[in-house]
């Protein structure tokens, strides 16, 4: 199969850099994405979101002509759908998959479809939803022959193909990780590798469509269940007062032993999501998997009542202080360690819900964005990490950003700290 134009539908974290890496590739891409914001940026060359060296490639993917961006599908020989699936609540679940985005780009590409058109699902999606699109696409394409009804002899060819890469680092992953390629048909997994092998480095690794969607809910959940096994530690450490970094550091000096690193909780939009499409589907049998999204999803508020206790103490060993008195610095809002996604982010739930109350001097130590998100503008000053270390009552370390490894905390004139990284 020669893969002349390929479209990238959905222009995000995910699509963006796939369209621009095909498009380093010489072949012809065409984004499309309903944000016109967006998709004017990139016409000029440049980015709407913030990821390490996308910003050169898609500069020179649409310099020289192989990248274009647009809000409406055009034909092409391969469509990569690259859409959120967030959760939605429904009858009493409050997690169930929402698929909206993945059927309007369904019924977007569906009108330009041609014969030997190969449509690849890289959206995480619950077990089903590819066969879901195939159906979808067949209905409103019922001049055209699908995996479904007509096996290997279909005129369209449909796979799922997991994204797998990890924020910060997309660019290098897209290229170097083994990709799992799950085809409605062999046909359909052969022609996907195909066209992976264009821009993948790594092993391109076929099987079917459920197995290859399950496989992304997995390594997901896995990653979730090892952080909530760090997270109810450092809660059982704190409790008979043991030092959750130092057992953890002793504990991995075990040949088979290997715990992750416990924190405020688990944020971003893909490992507090994803697991939840494996317990929506078998909420009797997805125990463990349930059981740790909960332990994740409770650490935040068990951080605020930290501070909370903090704060009651100094006030407390100083009754001549009220809370007025008290200077709160929160270090780190991101969802992660130096990127500038506040996105579903723990440290900003923690932030918002201390700060929008405390009646004292608030500040926030976020050195990865130029100014607050809406919900603490009124409430706190963005400062230097130097100005949260000197003016400040009660510290608290939310996100081990690399600026805040150094700071020289033991020789400040901080009170009071609570420190869920265990950097200080
Ligand atoms: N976290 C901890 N302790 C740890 C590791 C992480 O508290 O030891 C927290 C982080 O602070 C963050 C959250 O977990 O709040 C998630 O961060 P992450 O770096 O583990 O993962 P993401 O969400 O940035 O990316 C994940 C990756 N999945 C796996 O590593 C299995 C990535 O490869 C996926 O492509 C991505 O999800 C996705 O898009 O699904």
């Amino acid at each position: 199969m020669n893969f002349e134009t390929i479209s990238v539908i959905g222009l995000g974290y995910i699509g963006l850099p796939t369209a621009a890496v095909i498009a380093s590739r010489r072949k012809k891409v065409i984004g499309v994405d309903i944000n016109q914001h967006a998709v004017d940026t990139i016409n000029r060359g440049e980015i709407h979101i913030v990821e390490p060296e996308l910003d050169i490639v898609v500069h020179a993917a649409v310099k020289e002509g192989y990248l274009r961006a647009t809000t409406t599908p055009e034909p092409a020989d391969a469509f990569l759908i690259a859409v959120p699936t967030p959760f939605k609540a429904e009858n009493g679940n409050d997690h169930v998959p929402d698929l909206t985005y993945i059927k309007a780009a369904s019924n977007a590409i569906a009108p330009v479809l041609k014969k030997g058109d190969l449509v690849i699902l890289e959206s995480t999606s619950p077990v089903g939803a590819t066969e879901q699109v195939a159906a979808w696409l067949a209905e409103a394409r019922p001049d055209l022959t699908f995996p479904q009804t007509h096996d290997e002899a279909s005129d369209i060819r449909i796979a799922h193909c997991p994204e797998r890469v990890l924020p910060g680092h997309v660019v290098r992953e897209l290229v170097e990780n083994d990709r799992v390629i799950g085809g409605m048909t062999a046909k359909c997994s052969a022609e996907a590798t195909e066209l992976y092998k264009i821009f993948v480095e790594g092993e391109c690794i076929t099987t079917t469509a459920r197995t290859a969607e399950m496989a992304k809910l997995t390594e997901n959940s896995f990653r979730d269940v090892n952080i909530a096994f760090a997270n109810e530690l450092s809660i059982i450490c704190d409790k008979i007062d043991i030092s959750v970094w130092e057992l953890i550091r002793l504990a991995n000096r075990h040949p088979r032993v290997n715990i992750l690193q416990p924190g405020p909780g688990v944020g971003g939009h893909c490992i507090a999501v994803d697991p939840w499409f494996i317990v929506s589907e078998t909420p009797e049998e997805a125990r463990l998997i349930r059981t740790a999204r909960e332990v994740n999803d409770g650490k935040p508020q068990w951080v605020i009542d930290k501070v909370n206790e903090a704060v009651g103490k100094y006030l407390s060993e100083n009754p001549d202080k009220t809370a007025k008195d008290v200077t709160i610095a929160c270090f780190g809002l991101a969802f992660k360690p130096d990127i500038d996604d506040l996105r579903e982010s723990p440290a900003l739930k923690i932030a918002e819900n201390i700060l929008v109350k405390h009646p004292g001097r608030s500040l926030v130590v976020e050195p990865n964005v130029d100014r607050l998100p809406t919900s603490l503008v009124n409430h706190a000053d963005l400062v230097t990490a130097e100005v949260g270390l000197t003016e400040s009552t009660v510290a608290v370390l939310l996100v081990d950003h690399r600026q805040f490894r150094t700071l020289n905390v033991q020789g400040s004139r901080v009170t009071m700290l609570v420190d869920t990284r265990g950097i200080w």
